[in-house]
């Protein structure tokens, strides 16, 4: 990593989840100065310059005060995958709300680790049909997903009448490699995920920014993006692992659209849906 570290100290949510983890220890040792708070335990030893504190996001007095002179909140905590509503609407609506009034109060840029279930119901794009284009119509494929479109939704609002800036980060599958077909159109590696989080803060400008976070994937089901304001160009690619994982394939409700398994969880259409998402069947 080559840019200089944030002149002010950058707070991480959802420190101890995975990609949390894996931030928590390349942006220390990149020489940031980080504030890392999670519902659980910081499972690792605390990386140079780090301190960690639990707390519930439901808890908007405890964000307030971990985001005291920090320059950006990167936003990975919550529920991280399909969960019944209940225990979706705490971390996810509400603590999404206290990450922005923080980033209000201290005139910090956002970066939200948003997902490709926010719009996991877009069927996969055919040989030969375009991309997914960024301003397509939200279609979560669950209560999980529909929690991501609330929180691009609620950094469009907060740019708009705040002018607090944010990227939004629809990440694919982030994960050490792919492990089924699907990914091989939705991976993100590792180290293109730190070189975009790198990327989103160190910015100059953003506005209101949307990314598809995937790695340069040949098969992506996504289009154009904001990744020319930020200065990131992904270096991996999920096609060095098509042998291992192209025969590993879902049901046919999986295999139909972008959010794979998702879509199909707890999926209770008496026939599928049309293509044709405006047609009554
Ligand atoms: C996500 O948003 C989840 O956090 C992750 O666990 C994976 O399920 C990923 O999406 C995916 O779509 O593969």
């Amino acid at each position: 990593m080559t840019a200089p570290p944030p002149p002010r100290p950058v707070l991480l949510t959802g420190a101890s989840g995975n990609l949390g983890r894996v931030l928590a220890r390349e942006l220390a040792a990149a020489g940031w100065t980080l504030r890392l708070t999670d519902i659980a335990p910081f499972p690792d030893p605390l990386p140079p310059r780090a301190t960690f504190l639990r707390a519930d996001l439901n808890d908007g007095v405890a964000l307030l005060r971990q985001a005291e002179g920090c320059g950006a909140i990167l936003h990975f905590g919550g529920a991280s995958m399909e969960r019944p509503f209940e225990e979706v609407l705490g971390p996810n609506l509400r603590g999404l709300n206290h990450v922005y009034e923080a980033a209000r109060r201290e005139r910090a840029r956002v970066v939200f680790a948003s997902s490709n279930h926010a719009i996991g119901f877009h069927e996969r794009p055919q040989a030969g049909e375009p991309k997914l284009a960024l301003d397509c119509a939200f279609r979560p494929d669950g209560y999980y997903g529909l929690s991501k479109a609330y929180g691009e939704l609620m950094g469009r609002l907060y740019w708009d009448k705040h002018g607090v800036e944010n990227v939004n980060l629809r990440i694919g599958s982030c994960f050490p490699k792919p492990t089924d077909a699907r990914m091989l159109a939705t991976w993100l590696s590792y180290p293109d995920l730190v070189h975009l989080v790198v990327a989103c803060v160190t910015a100059p400008r953003t506005g209101h920014a949307v990314i598809w976070a995937c790695s340069n994937n040949p098969r992506s089901f996504w289009g154009e993006d904001h990744r020319e304001r930020i200065g990131w160009t992904p270096q991996d690619s999920a096609e060095a692992y098509r042998a291992e994982v192209e025969g590993k394939l879902g049901d046919p409700i999986a295999e139909r659209y972008q959010g794979g398994a998702y879509a199909s969880m707890g999926y209770s259409r008496a026939a599928p849906a049309p293509r044709d998402p405006f047609a009554l069947a």
